[in-house]
């Protein structure tokens, strides 16, 4: 497993503040906060979309980890 890896997974449970196992709208919303970026529903919504590779409305850990590594090798 990567360092890129490692961190995705701990900022995922970070994250699920829920533990669900899944992150939800509200959820990526405080990533969005803690990026620095926008916090509109609208920029919210397109990441969540970027995440969400099976378009089910919410992002497991393996969406989450994917798309971590990629944007932050
Ligand atoms: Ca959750
Ligand atoms: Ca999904």
């Amino acid at each position: 497993m990567s360092d890129a890896q490692k961190v995705a997974e701990q900022k995922f449970a970070e994250y699920d503040t829920n533990s669900n196992g899944t992150l939800s709208f509200s959820e990526i919303k405080c990533i969005v906060k803690e990026l620095g970026k926008p916090v509109t529903d609208e920029e919210v919504d397109n990441l969540l979309t970027q995440m969400d590779l099976n378009s089910n409305g919410n992002v497991t850990k393996a969406e989450f980890v994917a798309f971590w590594t990629k944007n932050f090798p």
